[in-house]
């Protein structure tokens, strides 16, 4: 097989793109990734033309396995877990319970997604008024990760990290980004995110990056 490459967009702003990425390394499997920068002509309409080229549904993460390619953050997650299984619960009802919770993510979490946009390197000093929905996301949020918290015991959702963890990575930056008042176990959990060796490496490029996407740092200028 040739070598994986996954195409992802900007580590700062590119939720979708952090969680293959870190089932990869979770997974230990070998790939080489390519950035294109997100924003400019067709942002949001998954027109721009660089993405199109490579994903057939005009948006990152694609991971492109020789003359296959495989676009959808969970299904990308799916295809690593194949190589490296443990990236799953070994449990079969507690791996039924972890796809339940990526799937939901994956899915779900509309409002928070909408206005909380992604932005790893951001702090706001206090949390914005958000409109209901976006407050029945969080307690949602936080009711899931509370019930497998108890349930798995810790330190990640379902005991050993798995590939719910990558799906719920980048909402821990959102509670961090958007100073959102968080529950103690659930700032243990994320402290257990921010402390993993990949997603420091992700955040630290993230960091880096020249580029900004307008639109994100508009969200609570
Ligand atoms: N359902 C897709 C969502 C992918 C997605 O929305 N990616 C964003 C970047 S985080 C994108 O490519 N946006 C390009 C655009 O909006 O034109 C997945 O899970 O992979």
């Amino acid at each position: 097989m040739t070598r994986p490459v996954l195409y992802i967009g900007n580590k700062n702003y590119s939720s979708w793109s952090m969680r293959p990425w870190l089932a990869l390394k979770w997974g230990a499997v070998a790939f080489d990734e390519k950035i294109i920068p997100l924003g400019g002509e067709g942002y949001g309409q998954s027109q721009i033309r660089e993405v199109r080229e490579v994903s057939p549904s005009g948006r990152v993460p694609a991971l492109h396995l020789g003359d296959l390619v495989i676009y959808e953050s969970l299904a990308i997650c799916e295809w690593a877990a194949e190589q490296a299984p443990a990236l799953w619960p070994r449990d079969a009802l507690a791996r039924a319970d972890a796809r339940a919770a990526s799937s939901e993510m994956h899915a779900g979490f509309a409002a928070m997604r909408r206005d909380m946009s992604c932005n790893i390197r951001r702090r706001l000093a206090a949390a914005p008024d958000w409109p209901a929905d976006t407050q029945a996301d969080l307690s949602q949020l936080f009711a899931l990760w509370a019930r497998v918290l108890e349930r798995y015991g810790g330190p990640f959702l379902f005991g050993q990290r798995s590939i719910a963890d990558a799906m719920f990575a980048p909402m821990c930056t959102r509670l961090r980004t958007y100073a959102v008042p968080t529950p103690e176990f659930a700032r243990t959990y994320c402290a257990t995110i921010f402390a993993d060796a990949a997603f420091q490496e992700w955040e630290r490029a993230g960091e880096a990056e020249p580029w900004t996407i307008e639109q994100s740092e508009a969200l609570y200028r």
